[in-house]
C-alpha cells in the first residue's frame, strides 16, 4: 500500500482521534450495509451513498454546539449520523417503515430531526441552499448565536439560486457556512467538463463573503477550517464558504454505470487519501491505539449497525392512515 501522507504534529487527543475514527467508521459501516439491503430489494427508490466522504460531516460536527443547524441533499445519510440521529430510526426510514424518521413516507431523501436540528434531505439540487440561509435567518431573527451548516455539492456550486442565496447572506450578515462538497462529479459529469474555475471557494468574493479550500480526507483539517468558520459565523461576521476537497467511492446512486470515471482512479484515492485508515494509522503509529481497542471500535460499529438493519427489517410498513397525516400543520 502507498504511504499515506499524515499530519506531522496533529493537535489532538487520542480521544478525540478515537471518536473521529469511530463516527467516520459508523458512517461508512451504515453506508454498505444500506447499500447490501438495496440490492437486496428492501430499500426502493434512490440512494446515494455517502462512503468516501465521511471525514466531512464528522471534522464539522466536532465543533457545532447545540442548536447550530444543518440542512443537505439527497446524500444525506452520512450528516444524520454524524449529529447523532438514531441508526435505526435512519435506516427503517430507509426501508419505507413506520419506526423511520418520517414514520416511512420520506426514504433516503426526506427525513428530518426537530431535536438534532436536522432539516433534511432534499432531492432537488441547489435548493437547500436559500432554504439554508433562512434557517440562519431565523436565528438572526431571534438574537442568538446559533449557526447553520448548509452542505451542497460542486454540481449544485453551478446553480443561480445559490447566487443569489450568497447575495442576501451577505447583505444581511447571515450566520451561515456554506459547505461545498466537491467530489468531483456531478452525477457523470466531472468538474472539469462542466465548472469554468476549479476553487469554488473564491466564488463568494464578488459578494465579500470569505472562503476557503480543506482537504476534506483529513478530518483534522476539516475539523479546523470548521472551527474557522463557526467562529466567524458565531461573532457575527456573517457568511463564510468552505470548500471541502473530498471523492466518493460509490457511484453517483445506486443505479450508476460510472462509466465516467476508471476504476484505477478510484482505486488510487482509496489506497492513498482514505480519511478512515489515515485516522488509524496515526492512531497507530502514534500510539494512541492498539490494534484490540481498534477491534472493539469495528465491533461495537458493526452491532449498532446490524442492530439498526434488523429493526428496519422488522418494523411495520406504515398503515394506510398514514397517507393522511403530515401533510398539514395541526393548528
Ligand atoms: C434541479 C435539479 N436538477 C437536476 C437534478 C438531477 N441531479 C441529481 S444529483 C445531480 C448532481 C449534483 O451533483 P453535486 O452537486 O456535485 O452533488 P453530489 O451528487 O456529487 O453529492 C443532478 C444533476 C436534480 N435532482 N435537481
Ligand atoms: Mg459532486
Amino acid at each position: 500500500m502507498a504511504a499515506r501522507k499524515t499530519t506531522k504534529k496533529p493537535n489532538v487527543s487520542a480521544e478525540e482521534l478515537k471518536q473521529f475514527y469511530r463516527d467516520m467508521l459508523l458512517i461508512r459501516r451504515f453506508e454498505e450495509k444500506a447499500g447490501q439491503l438495496y440490492g437486496m430489494g428492501l430499500i426502493g427508490g434512490f440512494c446515494h451513498l455517502y462512503i468516501g466522504q465521511e471525514a466531512v460531516v464528522v471534522g464539522l460536527e466536532a465543533n457545532t454546539e447545540e442548536g447550530d443547524k444543518r440542512i443537505t441533499t439527497y446524500r444525506d445519510h452520512g450528516h444524520m449520523l454524524a449529529c447523532g440521529m438514531n441508526p435505526d430510526g435512519v435506516m427503517a426510514e430507509l426501508t419505507g417503515r413506520e419506526g423511520g424518521y418520517s414514520r416511512g413516507k420520506g426514504g433516503s431523501m426526506h427525513m428530518f430531526s426537530r431535536e438534532k436540528h436536522f432539516y433534511g434531505g432534499h432531492g432537488i439540487v441547489g435548493a437547500n441552499v436559500p432554504l439554508g440561509a433562512g434557517l440562519a435567518l431565523a436565528d438572526k431573527y431571534l438574537g442568538n448565536d446559533r449557526v447553520t451548516f448548509t452542505y451542497f455539492g460542486d454540481g449544485a456550486a453551478n446553480q443561480g439560486q445559490v447566487y443569489e442565496t450568497f447575495n442576501m447572506a451577505a447583505l444581511w450578515e447571515l450566520p451561515v457556512v456554506f459547505v461545498i462538497e466537491n467530489n468531483h462529479y456531478a452525477m457523470g459529469t466531472s468538474q472539469k467538463r462542466s465548472t469554468s474555475s476549479p476553487d469554488i471557494y473564491t466564488r463568494g468574493a464578488a459578494f465579500g463573503i470569505p472562503g476557503e479550500a480543506v482537504d476534506g480526507m483529513d478530518v483534522l483539517a476539516v475539523r479546523d477550517a470548521g472551527a474557522k468558520a463557526i467562529a466567524h459565523c458565531r461573532a457575527g461576521k456573517g457568511p463564510y464558504i468552505l470548500e471541502v476537497k473530498t471523492y466518493r467511492y460509490r457511484g453517483h446512486s445506486m443505479s450508476d454505470p460510472a462509466k465516467y470515471r476508471t476504476r484505477e482512479e478510484v482505486q488510487k484515492v482509496r489506497e492513498e487519501k482514505d480519511c478512515i485508515e489515515n485516522v488509524r494509522e496515526m492512531l497507530l503509529s502514534g500510539k494512541h491505539a492498539t490494534e484490540d481497542e481498534l477491534k472493539a471500535i469495528d465491533k461495537e460499529v458493526k452491532g449498532i449497525v446490524s442492530a439498526s438493519a434488523d429493526f428496519a427489517k422488522e418494523s411495520p410498513e406504515p398503515a394506510l392512515e398514514e397517507l393522511w397525516t403530515d401533510i398539514y400543520v395541526d393548528a
